[in-house]
């Protein structure tokens, strides 16, 4: 085992560009590959771990959790409001309950529990990457990330009290935990493991964006950008405006082929939607210098590397892996492109400078 675990840090030592792109057929690398495979396994393990004395230990030095005598519970809130006839009601009000929230933030999030205070409104905020606080100021939006994973903190659709008191976010909830259903990625189920949770984040520390880029430091930590550097990878545009904001864009053979293989979302202009963002989990250098055309994230394949929040907060819901070789034709590669419920498998050709992509199989659930 100690000779593994040495060989393994020599390997990791060595990493070329060639080992973090490409597939390799090498024997030690396909052992040592599933050294790594088991590494997951115990963290997903770990993940379903989570208990409440668990979660409580590891949550965020800003929350401050208090609990409830009487509250909504998870059962309640999730499942009677998720009825048909209620979810009809519900989203015919919607629209123009949170019309002026729709137009500022150009529906990048789905909103609940307005409120106005003075001259500000705010308004709780879903997305991908999980929840916010959003604020309308003189008809200027900001977004602040709460940094609450959604694997382990469910907040309630109907919030009985104001959002906001006393300085403070207070929201009710559950702690909750993730059941997965085998073999159907995407169709995750909660269930709740304590009801009668108020979650109180003090606004200072919520709307705390050090570096005054425009992103929270909550969100900057939680995604491993950098909350004191307006420009974390240095390429002369800000995080907030920059579409690949962790990586310098270069223009070459591979990132290209990545670039054609990015989920397309047709002609639809996301590179204003600063709260927007595809999340990817690669080590590919070449993937990590594409030029989107929305804005996209890092994560590192090593769990070491992630920044917590990821490690427990299932963001990403695309992938494109490591790119295989043709053993006999050096312009010919193979990639495959995932997304929560489908697989595809394309061959590449490199041909008079341009990429040829075909469909070699895949699967679609
Ligand atoms: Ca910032
Ligand atoms: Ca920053
Ligand atoms: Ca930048």
């Amino acid at each position: 085992m100690r000779y593994l675990f040495l060989l393994f840090l020599i390997f990791s030592c060595s990493k070329t560009v060639e080992d973090r792109c490409f597939e390799s057929s090498d024997s030690l690398t396909k052992h040592l590959k599933n050294d790594e495979d088991l590494i997951i396994d115990s963290h997903d393990m770990q993940m379903q771990e989570y208990d409440v004395k668990r979660i409580i230990a590891e949550k965020p030095d800003y929350l401050q959790i208090v609990n409830l005598r009487e509250f909504r519970s998870f059962k309640k809130d999730s499942i009677e409001l998720n009825s048909e006839e209620i979810m009809e009601k519900k989203w015919k009000e919607y629209d123009s309950e949170f019309k002026i929230f729709n137009d500022k933030f150009s529906k990048q999030f789905t909103f609940s529990n307005q409120q106005k205070i003075d001259n500000i409104l705010y308004a709780f905020g879903r997305n991908q990457l999980g929840f916010w606080l959003c604020k309308i100021e003189n008809e200027k939006p900001s977004a602040y990330f709460l940094g609450l994973s959604f694997s382990h903190y469910y907040i309630n659709e109907v919030q009985e009290k104001p959002i906001i008191n006393n300085g403070f976010l207070e929201i009710e909830g559950s702690f909750v935990k993730i059941i997965k259903v085998p073999g159907l990625p995407g169709y995750d189920d909660y269930s709740a493991i304590e009801d009668g949770k108020l979650f109180k984040i003090k606004l200072d520390d919520l709307i705390k964006d050090s570096d005054s880029d425009g992103y929270n430091d909550i969100f900057e930590n939680s995604f491993g950008l950098n909350p004191h550097n307006k420009d974390s990878d240095g390429d002369g545009t800000d995080d907030f405006n920059d579409l690949n904001p962790m990586f310098k864009s270069e223009n070459n053979k591979f990132t290209q082929l990545y670039e054609m293989l990015l989920p397309d979302y047709g002609t639809e202009n996301l590179r204003d939607n600063n709260y927007f963002f595809q999340v990817f989990i690669s080590d590919c250098d070449y993937f990590h210098q594409i030029k989107p055309k929305y804005h996209v994230l890092f994560v590192s394949e090593d769990l070491k590397l992630q920044p917590k929040y990821v490690k427990i907060t299932d963001v990403s819901s695309y992938g494109i892996d490591k790119i295989r070789r043709n053993k006999s034709n050096p312009n010919v590669f193979y990639i495959k492109q995932w997304g929560s419920s489908s697989m595809t498998d394309y061959s590449a050709e490199y041909k008079d400078g341009q990429w040829i992509l075909k469909i070699g199989g895949g699967y679609i659930i």
